[in-house]
């Protein structure tokens, strides 16, 4: 079997996704999400010039060999732009060898280790009030957990909480915008967050909460050990994970989990983080870290220190990169949680997935390969639109980490 053409599909229904479909010569063909959010042209551009003359050729079978030679042959390891390149032939390999042989991707990996995934709903609100009568809202219709992000006093705009009553979309049109951050505004409010939402709400259900990098370590280390009387599920993102050591100080003083790993690319991201055992969850998803076969490898590294998944699976990660995720979450033993945010209704007019939301877990049909097929014409119809994340800055106008 031989790979004999690939293509880049970059379309807008309501959000960029760059889609990666990599053609054989027995018609079998295979589906791989390359969306990079704010840089979907830089991997696009990647794809089509450096690395899918060199897959044209191959037998799509050896998916561990293509994987090192676009690996290591490109000489700069790493980055987000490759690596999600390499994820998305990666991933389109693993959707191939399922159709195949006739089987689910989660089958080729270990098969099923659980019946279903438990999910967290994205849960908003302006202020406490609105967030513990969202997460009700939430609770009442079957998610038994949820992350809890809120507008805070003295601070215009927070991030992922919407203006009006619209889902919040990652990437707003245009240029980025920048917002401002008062960290200890932020620092004061957020236990009165958790404390208000776990009277609305009660003991059961579990909260996230994502910090999204904006704290130094030892204010991680306060908010973490404030935190504790509502044992949260896990603290995302507490402190930008590039200083991997950081987290040696919150884990000194905090029993909080601690979940890291959206924004990394690879298992080397994390090699501090997990083998002193400083986090909880690893949040690299395949769709960003090297596709199935490194998430694999990530989980397995993961699982020796006894951590778990919780992909990374906002709205900017494609139902085909959320199916991939999704066959992990089913076979792998050391799964934790996944994240689920709904695409927007227009999305299925390009894609139709074969994951299903019911009572607070995602359940996965059994179809071969990914089970995602994206429909080209209707693709077409929905042209890139320049969409960017914001900028954050400090009060007096310092940048800071978004
Ligand atoms: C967030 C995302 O889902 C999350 O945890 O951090 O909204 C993230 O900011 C975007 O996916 C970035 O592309
Ligand atoms: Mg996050």
């Amino acid at each position: 079997m031989k790979i004999t053409n690939a293509k880049v599909i970059v379309s807008c229904p309501g959000r960029n996704f760059v889609t990666l479909k990599v053609m054989t010569d027995e018609g079998v063909f295979g589906l791989g999400d390359a969306t990079l959010n704010g840089r979907e042209k830089a991997v696009s551009i990647c794809l089509e010039e450096h690395i899918l003359p060199s897959l044209i050729g191959r037998d799509p079978a050896n998916i561990e060999d293509i994987w090192h030679f676009f690996y290591k042959g490109a000489y700069w390891k790493r980055g987000g732009v490759n690596m999600a390149a390499i994820s998305a032939v990666d991933t389109a390999l693993w959707d191939i060898k399922g159709k195949v042989l006739g089987a689910p991707v989660y089958n080729l990996i270990g098969g099923r280790s659980r019946e279903r995934i438990m999910v967290y709903a994205h849960v908003t609100g302006r202020d406490a009030e609105e967030t513990a009568e969202q997460a009700k809202g939430a609770a009442a219709a079957g998610f038994r957990a949820v992350r809890i992000q809120s507008g805070i006093p003295g601070i215009d705009h927070t991030y992922g909480v919407p203006g009006g009553r619209a889902p919040y979309e990652p990437a707003e049109p245009g240029l980025p915008k920048e917002y401002f951050w008062d960290t200890s505004r932020y620092l004061n409010f957020i236990p009165k967050l958790f404390s208000r939402v776990r009277q609305a709400c009660g003991d059961e259900l579990h909260l996230l909460h994502d910090v999204h990098h904006r704290l130094t370590p030892i204010e991680a280390a306060r908010l973490g050990r404030e935190l504790e009387p509502f044992h949260p599920f896990w603290l995302e993102d507490p402190v930008s994970g590039e200083l991997q050591e950081g987290l040696r100080l919150l884990r000194a003083h905090s029993t909080v989990p601690v979940a890291i790993g959206e924004v990394f690319n690879t298992m080397y991201d994390y090699t501090t983080l997990i083998s002193e055992q400083l986090i909880d969850f690893i949040r690299l998803p395949p769709a960003h870290g090297g596709g199935i076969t490194h998430a694999l490898k990530t989980a397995a590294f993961a699982s020796a220190y006894h951590i778990q998944t919780g992909y990374h699976g906002a709205t900017d990660i494609s139902p085909v990169g959320l199916a991939a995720a999704l066959h992990c979450d089913l076979a792998l033993n050391n799964f934790g949680i996944q994240e689920y945010m709904p695409h927007q209704e227009i999305v299925r007019e390009v894609f139709s997935w074969n994951y299903e939301y019911r009572d607070g877990d995602m359940h996965l049909a059994e179809r071969p390969g990914l089970g995602v097929e994206i429909d080209e014409a209707k693709a077409k119809k929905y042209l890139y639109r320049c969409a960017s994340l914001p900028v954050n800055r400090k009060m007096d106008g310092t940048l800071h980490y978004w």
